[in-house]
């Protein structure tokens, strides 16, 4: 890949830098952002962590954590942007002048990535820290533990622990490198899927009541109210898509977070033969051909509208309002 040459002839000449995890941060993004830190730190090189949105209390177990703040630094010489499709992705961090002055460097999985980088490294890996550990081991840092865990989490949560279609042969080697070098598969797993909080029941009952369900079409709403109510924070409702998704009714499964701020967060999962990253992208989103989102300026009837209508046009439906 030429970009990994562009990446090291960059970062052989800079001091610090700036490293963004995106908006409504994952263990992908965060983990790719947190292995490639410590990674850079070892070359002497300064680091700085952003990430607009707070980190979700149930990835408060990747090492470092701690260390991502809510600015950006103002004397980075380089930016780096992760598993991020775009630059909305970057949320608040974002500032036209910074990102004119220094390289950015945009390093992603997406299948809808715009390349808004200088550089971009952008390939359809199961996960972003499969690519950092492509960038690491190319820079030719040796991998630690610390590293390890970092990007090993990034893998098993984009994967949901190597269960999509993205997964291949080489994801698992680069698994089995992980694991030589100390990160543990089983406490990672056992910290991202093994714990959550009760507040989930209240959270996750009500949407299964009020879920709308017509010609393979299965969505719920996840209400400001709800949120409200169940006493729930916002990382509880992470796996409810990937669960409906796996009814046997579903062709695609879709969940309609409110924000605040008259905004929709819309998460999609599809089964083969419908590709929803084309649907995300349209939309202003982006991601996977299973998996992809966006985030819609609407009320939730209309954002219904919206999202059903294009997926039933998709599937070669005519949209009659649910
Ligand atoms: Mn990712």
């Amino acid at each position: 890949m030429q970009s990994l040459s562009e990446i090291t002839s960059i970062l052989g000449r800079v001091r610090r830098v700036l490293i963004i995890a995106h908006i409504v941060p994952d263990g992908d993004t965060l983990g790719s952002a947190l292995g490639l830190s410590w990674a850079l730190r070892k070359r002497g090189i300064e680091t700085h962590l952003a990430c607009a949105d707070p980190v979700p209390s149930d990835l408060r177990f990747i090492p470092g954590w701690e260390d991502f703040t809510p600015r950006r630094k103002v004397d980075e010489e380089a930016i780096l942007v992760i598993d991020a499709s775009d630059l909305e992705r970057v949320g608040n961090i974002y500032a036209a002048d910074a990102f004119a002055s220094v390289p950015v460097i945009n390093i992603d999985h997406h299948t809808t990535n715009l390349h808004f980088g200088n550089v971009n490294m952008v390939a359809p890996t199961a996960a972003t820290a499969e690519l950092i550990l492509q960038l690491i081991t190319y820079l030719d840092i040796p991998l630690d533990a610390t590293i390890a865990t970092c990007l090993l989490t990034g893998m098993v949560t984009d994967t949901h622990c190597f269960r999509t279609s993205s997964i291949t042969a080489e994801a698992m080697h680069a698994v089995a490198r992980l694991m030589d070098a100390g990160a543990s598969l089983p406490n990672i797993a056992d910290a991202v899927f093994n714990h959550r909080p009760m507040a989930l029941l209240k959270l996750w009952g009500p949407t299964f009541t009020n879920a709308g369900y017509a010609d393979g079409i299965l969505w719920t709403d996840i209400t400001q109210d709800l949120l409200r109510t169940s006493g729930a924070d916002v990382s509880s409702s992470k796996g409810l898509v990937n669960f409906l998704a796996t009814l046997d009714e579903a062709r695609v499964a879709i969940t309609f977070r409110e924000l605040e701020d008259h905004k929709i967060e819309v998460s999609m999962r599809s089964r083969p033969g419908l590709d929803v990253d084309t649907i995300a992208l349209a939309l202003g989103g982006g991601g996977h051909p299973r998996a992809s989102g966006c985030i819609l300026s609407a009320s939730l009837a209309e954002a219904h509208v919206r999202v059903i209508g294009a997926i039933r046009e998709a599937m070669g439906l005519i949209y009659a309002p649910a």
